[in-house]
């Protein structure tokens, strides 16, 4: 008899490196680089590391980990939480709006049947998430499927997350979350306008994404979070500025989520870079220290060159 998972979770712990943790929840691999042989889920995100080594993130739970498939849907779970991941080839399902809706109709139906339920936080990677004009660009389109496959899923209480563009030909609509037994709690930033409530010219759908959720253990997931002050695109054309502007929307985000304030963000950060070039203007700019994997990916605005998301614990 499988145990019944716990009502409350246990600490989950994340962390970047490349050897691989004893009991891991979840492995996530960038670059190409080897899934480890060890057990949890598996994600291999198909993009650019731009640090010496591409490295790993290891997600690890007390207790046991089980794992298996649904459907298309790969999972894992163990102390409270399950992960979860799904892949879907886009001429299969017709673009990328259907595509979106496909992924995410099936993620609500997925969740709704589990013990952890409550979905807390969403990365999705994309291709050529920019390509297209006006209303036609693929991001947008992502938005509208995003909300169509949702349809009643999540009542407008989005989780947090990630949208980035990746360039790997080969590869579809990756999508993956993380859900747990207990509800976590939606946390706006104070300094910008909720992604839900952005005004018509960002698009016909508005994003469905909360800026951060406090986890049932008290951490904070932060979403992917960029240079917008209000609901518009600060800096641009100026890199170093708009990872400053990002890191103190990271920094008001912590305040409103009830958080000590600390100077930085000490658990593992990813930042996205549009521009490889630009990665030393990045390190000037970034406190030294923390854990974090430095990733060329694309912004979901064209004149967007940086997003950086992370995690805090308490
Ligand atoms: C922004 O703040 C930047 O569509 O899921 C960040 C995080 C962004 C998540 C999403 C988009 C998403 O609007 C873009």
């Amino acid at each position: 008899m499988p145990s019944l998972p716990p009502d409350v979770p246990c600490l989950l712990r994340i962390e970047l490196g490349v050897a691989a943790t004893s009991s891991p929840l979840m492995t996530i691999s960038f670059d190409g680089a080897n899934p480890p042989v060890t057990g949890g889920l598996c994600i291999s995100v198909p993009l650019r590391a731009l640090d010496r080594m591409p490295l790993r993130e290891h997600w690890s739970v007390d207790g046991d980990v089980r794992h298996g498939h649904s459907g298309n849907v790969r999972w894992a779970r163990g102390g409270g939480w399950l992960v979860a991941a799904l892949e879907l080839d886009e001429s299969v399902h017709g673009g990328i709006e259907a595509t979106a809706a496909e992924a995410y109709a099936t993620l609500a139906a997925f969740a709704a049947r589990q013990p952890e339920r409550h979905v807390l936080r969403i990365w999705n990677y994309l291709a050529d998430i920019n390509a297209g004009l006006d209303d036609n660009e693929r991001y947008k389109l992502f938005c509208a499927g995003r909300r169509r496959g949702l349809g009643e899923a999540f009542q407008g209480a989005y989780p947090a997350a990630t949208a980035i563009g990746h360039r790997d030909r080969t590869r579809g609509l990756i999508v993956y979350w993380l859900a747990s037994v207990a509800p976590g709690t939606r946390i706006e930033n104070p300094r910008q306008v909720p992604a839900w409530r952005y005004p018509r010219q960002y698009g016909p759908v508005p994003p469905g994404f909360a800026r951060g959720t406090r986890l049932p253990d008290g951490s904070l997931a932060i979403s992917g979070t960029a240079s917008i002050v209000g609901h518009a695109s600060l800096h641009v054309g100026d890199c170093a500025a708009q990872v400053r502007e990002s890191l103190a929307n990271i920094a008001a985000l912590q305040v409103a989520a009830g958080l000590p304030p600390e100077p930085e963000v000490r658990a593992p950060m990813k930042i996205y870079l549009r521009d490889a070039g630009e990665l030393p203007t990045l390190r000037a700019n970034i406190p030294a220290g923390i854990p974090v994997q430095l990733l060329e990916g694309d912004i979901c605005r064209r004149e967007l060159l940086v997003e950086i998301e992370g995690w805090r614990h308490p």
